[in-house]
C-alpha cells in the first residue's frame, strides 16, 4: 500500500468510496470528473499501489465501456461519474446488465441536489431501477465504505453491475470509518463466451431474460440484508428513508421509528410492509423525487411524503422540520432552538483575475455574434459584465446547437460555438465532424486552457500527463480539427487582445467551419501564475469604465481618488492582479501600466 491503512480514519465520503474499492480488491478505476464525484479517482490515484490502474477517461461513456472491458477481462473495476455523466454513459450502461460481469464492477454515481455545480437536478435512482441493477444508497462515510465493498461481492454473486448512488452531502461530508482488512480476490481472466458478451438480438433476448430472472432473487436478498435497518421507537410515526435524508430525520424527529434503507433497488418490499404494519402514520422522507414514495404506494401501502417535503433542491434539517410541522407531527415551536442568522450576501461566481477566457468573450460581444455556449468555467461568459453567451444546454451541445441555428437560417450575425478543451474532447469532437459534414457556416472557438478547470484542474488529453503525473502522449487539438476538415484552424493567444480580435473577425467572415483555438494555460493550474502586476495612473484615468467590461475581480473602484467629471476612477487590487495585461490593452487612455513595485 502506498499509504498506511489504520483501522479508524476520518474520511470524506468520496475517499471512503476509493478505500472501500481498494480494500475490495479493485484493479481498474476510471471515470470522468464532475462535482460531487471527482475526489474518488484523485484519492485513489494517491493511495492505490501502482499495480492498480487509475485514470481519467475522456467522457463517461468511454469510462463505462473501459470498465466493462476490464470487468470482462477479470478485474474488479470501479467507474465514477456525476449524475449527468450517467446520461452520457446510459446507452452502454443499460445494456451492460444483459452481458453480466466477470470481475465485479461498481458504478459510483454522485447526484447534485440543489445544483451546486450542475446543469440540472436529477434523481439517479430511477436510472438504477430502469437498468435493473442492484442499487446502494449510503448515508455516511462508514456506509459508503461498507456498501462499496459489499457491492463488488454482489456484482459477482449476481452477475450484474452494481450502482452506488451518493448525493453531495454524503460525498462531501467527513465522518469516522472503521476500515477492515483488504480481501484477497480470486484471479479471473477473460473467457470467450459470445452468447453472453455479444449483444446480437438473439443473444440480447437471452440476456434480457437473465436480467428479469435475477430481479426476484435480488429482491429476496434485499429483504434479508442487514443494510436495511429497522429502528423501532415510538409507533406513532414511522419514516422510511435513505441517504442523507436519514440523518436529517434522526436530527429532527428523534422519537420516530425509522426504516433505514441501504438498498433502494430492488426495494425490500416485505420489510417495508412489516414496518408499515407497526406504525400509525407512515412517512417517506427523501431528497428530490418521490422514488420511494411511488414504489411504496405501488405496494398498496398508504404513505405520506412529498406533500410535505420539497422536491426541488437539497433537503435540509430545516425543510424536514417544516415538513413535519406541516404534517402536524411537530408543533411549530418544537425543535427550533436554532439561531436564526441573516441570509448571507449573495456573491455570484466570477472568472478569476487573469482568466484567459475573458478576451474571446469581449470580442464576441463586440461582433454581436450569436454564441452557443457550453459547460465549464467559461459558462460565466453568459453573466454580467461579459454577457456574450446566448445558450448552454449540456456538455458538448454548443457545436450541434450552432449547426441547428445555422440550418434554421439565422443570418443576421455570425454563429459561434464556444467550448472548452476538456468539453471538446468529451462530446464536441463528433459534433465538429457533423458540422463539417453538413457544410455548416459557423465558427467554433475552443477555449483551450490546457485543463479541466471547472472541476479542479484535472489533466486533459493534451496535458502530457495523467492523474498520477505519469507522462503521456499529447493529443494535438489543432491537428485533430484540421484532420476533420475545419478550415481555417487558427491558434491565438487570448492575452493578445488585438490578435484575438483580428482572428475572430476573420474566422467569422470566412465560409464553412472555422476553428479558433484560444490557447493559454489556466491561471490557476497547476499553480497560480502571476506576472508583473499592473496599476492605474490615477491622473490619466478618465473613469470611462471600459476595463470594467472584463469583469476582472482585480479591478475595483478607487474610492480615494477624485472622480473625473463625476465618474469614479478605477484602481487595481495588487493582491489579485496576475499581470495578464488585458485591461491595459483595452484602456483607451493608456492609463493602466506596469506597477512600479513589479
Ligand atoms: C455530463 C457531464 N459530465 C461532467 C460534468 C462536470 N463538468 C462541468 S464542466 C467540465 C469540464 C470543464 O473543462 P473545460 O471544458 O476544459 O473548461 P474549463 O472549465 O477548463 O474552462 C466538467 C467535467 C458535467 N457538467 N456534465
Amino acid at each position: 500500500m502506498a499509504v498506511e491503512i489504520s483501522t479508524q480514519q476520518l474520511l470524506l465520503g468520496n475517499e471512503a468510496v476509493a478505500l472501500g474499492a481498494l480494500h475490495a480488491g479493485v484493479r481498474v478505476a476510471t471515470g470522468y470528473p464532475g462535482t460531487p464525484s471527482t475526489e474518488v479517482i484523485e484519492y485513489l490515484a494517491e493511495v492505490a499501489p501502482k499495480d492498480v490502474q487509475v485514470h481519467w477517461a475522456t467522457n463517461e461513456k468511454v469510462a463505462w465501456d473501459e470498465g466493462i472491458g476490464a470487468s470482462l477481462a477479470g478485474a474488479r473495476t470501479l467507474v465514477t461519474m456525476k449524475h449527468v455523466g450517467l446520461n452520457v454513459a446510459m446507452d452502454a450502461f443499460m445494456t451492460s446488465p444483459l452481458l453480466g460481469v466477470n470481475g465485479g464492477i461498481v458504478l459510483l454515481c454522485a447526484d447534485d441536489p440543489g445544483m451546486h455545480s450542475s446543469q440540472n437536478e436529477q434523481d439517479t435512482r430511477y436510472l438504477g431501477k430502469f437498468a435493473g441493477v442492484p442499487m446502494f444508497e449510503p448515508s455516511d462515510s462508514q456506509e459508503i465504505y461498507d456498501f462499496v465493498r459489499a457491492a463488488f461481492e454482489v456484482s459477482e454473486a449476481f452477475d450484474t453491475p452494481c450502482l452506488v448512488r451518493t448525493t453531495t452531502r454524503v460525498s462531501h461530508s467527513r465522518s469516522r470509518v472503521l476500515v477492515q482488512a483488504p480481501v484477497a480476490v480470486k484471479e479471473r481472466t477473460f473467457e470467450r463466451n459470445p452468447a453472453k458478451y455479444v449483444m446480437l438480438p438473439a443473444y440480447a433476448r437471452l440476456g434480457r431474460v437473465r436480467l428479469l430472472d435475477r430481479l426476484p432473487a435480488l429482491e429476496r436478498w434485499s429483504d434479508s440484508h442487514p443494510f436495511t435497518r429497522e429502528e423501532m421507537r415510538s409507533t406513532a410515526v414511522g419514516v422510511v428513508t435513505s441517504s442523507i435524508a436519514y440523518q436529517h430525520v434522526r436530527e429532527v424527529l428523534k422519537d420516530a421509528s425509522v426504516l433505514k434503507l441501504g438498498i433502494t433497488h430492488p426495494l425490500p418490499a416485505q420489510r417495508i410492509r412489516d414496518f408499515a404494519g407497526k406504525v400509525d402514520r407512515l412517512f417517506v422522507v427523501e431528497e428530490t423525487d418521490p422514488y420511494l414514495e411511488e414504489a411504496i404506494l405501488a405496494l398498496g401501502i398508504a404513505v405520506e411524503g412529498k406533500q410535505y417535503f420539497p422536491r426541488a433542491g437539497e433537503l435540509t434539517p430545516e425543510s424536514v422540520r417544516h415538513g413535519f410541522i406541516a404534517a402536524g407531527v411537530l408543533a411549530a415551536k418544537e425543535g427550533t432552538a436554532q439561531v436564526s442568522l441573516p441570509a448571507p450576501v449573495v456573491r455570484p461566481p466570477v472568472l478569476c483575475p487573469g482568466c484567459p477566457h475573458v478576451t474571446p468573450f469581449l470580442v464576441l460581444r463586440e461582433l454581436e455574434a450569436y454564441v452557443t455556449g457550453d459547460i465549464g468555467c467559461y459558462t460565466l461568459g453568459a453573466s454580467e459584465p461579459l454577457r456574450a453567451m446566448d445558450t448552454c444546454l449540456s456538455m458538448g451541445s454548443s457545436i450541434g446547437m450552432a449547426v441547428g441555428m445555422w440550418k434554421a437560417g439565422l443570418k443576421q450575425h455570425p454563429i459561434v460555438a464556444a467550448i472548452g478543451d476538456s468539453t471538446f474532447v468529451h462530446a464536441g469532437l463528433s459534433a465538429l465532424v457533423d458540422a463539417v459534414w453538413n457544410n455548416a457556416d459557423i465558427t467554433v472557438v475552443i477555449l483551450d486552457n490546457g485543463t479541466t478547470a471547472m472541476t479542479g484542474g484535472q489533466p486533459t488529453p493534451e496535458f502530457g500527463s495523467n492523474v498520477r503525473g505519469t507522462e503521456t502522449p499529447r493529443v494535438d487539438i489543432a491537428a485533430v480539427c484540421r484532420a476533420i476538415g475545419a478550415d481555417p484552424v487558427v491558434v491565438v493567444d487570448p492575452y493578445d487582445v488585438g490578435a484575438t480580435h483580428r482572428t475572430l473577425l476573420a474566422a467569422t467572415r470566412s465560409h464553412g467551419v472555422s476553428v479558433v483555438i484560444t490557447s493559454r494555460p489556466c491561471v490557476q493550474a497547476p499553480k497560480k501564475l502571476v506576472g508583473r502586476r499592473y496599476s492605474v495612473e490615477t491622473e490619466t484615468c478618465v473613469g470611462c469604465q471600459l476595463c470594467m467590461n472584463t469583469g476582472c475581480p482585480a479591478l475595483v473602484w478607487d474610492l480615494e481618488a477624485e472622480p473625473y467629471e463625476n465618474r469614479r476612477r478605477v484602481r487595481i487590487d495588487q493582491d489579485q492582479c496576475t499581470g495578464c495585461t488585458v485591461c491595459s490593452q483595452i484602456c483607451p487612455q493608456s492609463a493602466i501600466v506596469p506597477s512600479s513595485q513589479g
